[in-house]
């Protein structure tokens, strides 16, 4: 996935080259990615896992834990096994949205979805099998990280995907189909469970893994619950205004599900203005740590800016 026009106009403001940066940690995500998961036997798993990983995306989660690492005096080496682990669980989540069971999409990442290519029992185990594995990974991987800190990834990893994050926004978002009284508040708990759940996950474990000071994962914590949501509003103003190319997944699915979103809601100019004013509090929380901020100053401009 290639960062593009959205991203240049995103950093006129930072005047910190966000397209260089996430090229450059894009390219060290997928590499650490394809090391994290050879193929052995029995082969037909591992090729269904690895299809979706290394079917590209922005890479968004692990770079947020990458550059919360770095933002808390950590090194890349010692955050990668946990980027990595959150990318896994991201596209296992993925993989099971888009079954027939779920939301029953056909493409995803501009590919056809797992399902799809491997057929819907090997799609449900390699999603298990990458959930599975990024737990392994973290444990076995991770080097010059006091045993205390993995304990506490491994808590917030499993929290974040359990019934008090995903899993449990999915719950709600499956029983809000096809209702048209859907409220603010059961919108907001879908995807502060579903979307921003694993984004905050990201950017705290990061930040955790160097040894940061609880008052800064704090803060970190309220700017990744803040880019979270805008994130998630963005999505659903794009699954209005953006095209099956741009999305890499079939488009106006919400409109044609009958979905309650942002823009049902609020229509589309007040969903802009609130992801903005999402973006301008999470901001905000970065003031404290200055120039070192400016990656995840700029990742936070990004998301009201992307295309995609
Ligand atoms: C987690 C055990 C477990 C099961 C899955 C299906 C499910 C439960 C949860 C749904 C989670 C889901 C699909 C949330 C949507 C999150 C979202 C905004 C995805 C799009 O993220 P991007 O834009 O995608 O970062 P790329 O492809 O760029 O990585």
């Amino acid at each position: 996935m290639v960062f593009t026009d959205e991203v240049q106009a995103s950093q006129q403001d930072s005047r910190f080259d966000l397209l260089a940066y996430l090229a450059e940690r894009q390219t060290l995500v997928e590499a650490a990615l394809d090391r994290s998961l050879p193929v052995i036997y029995p082969q037909k798993i591992y090729e269904a896992m690895r299809y979706s990983l290394l079917a590209g995306g922005k890479r968004l989660r692990p770079i947020l834990c990458l550059a919360t690492s770095e933002l808390a005096g950590g090194t890349l080496e010692m955050a990668m096994p946990t980027a990595c682990a959150l990318e896994m669980i991201h596209t296992m989540s993925l993989i099971h949205d888009d079954l027939p069971a779920m939301d029953n999409d056909d493409y995803r990442r501009g590919k056809l979805t797992n399902h799809k290519v491997f057929g819907e029992d090997i799609a449900i185990l390699a999603g298990d099998g990458l959930l599975a594995y990024a737990f392994e990974h973290v444990a076995v991987e991770s080097k010059q990280v006091p045993a205390d800190r993995l304990l506490r990834i491994v808590a917030i990893l499993g929290r974040a995907v359990g019934a008090a994050g995903l899993v449990g926004g999915q719950v709600v978002d499956l029983e809000s189909e096809g209702k048209t009284d859907v409220s603010l508040e059961t919108l907001n708990f879908i995807h502060n469970h579903k979307t921003a759940a694993l984004l905050e996950a990201s950017v705290i474990s990061g930040a955790i893994l160097a040894g940061a000071a609880e008052c800064d994962v704090q803060r970190l914590s309220r700017y990744a619950k803040n880019i979270g949501l805008a994130f998630q509003i963005v999505d659903d103003i794009l699954d209005i205004t953006a095209t099956q190319e741009e999305l890499g997944k079939t488009a106006g699915k919400d409109l044609q599900a009958q979905k309650a979103t942002y823009p049902s809601i609020w229509g589309l100019e007040e969903s802009r203005h609130q992801a903005q004013s999402l973006i301008k509090d999470a901001k905000a929380e970065l003031a404290e740590f200055g120039a070192p901020a400016r990656p995840l100053m700029a990742i936070a401009d990004f998301i009201t800016a992307r295309s995609h």
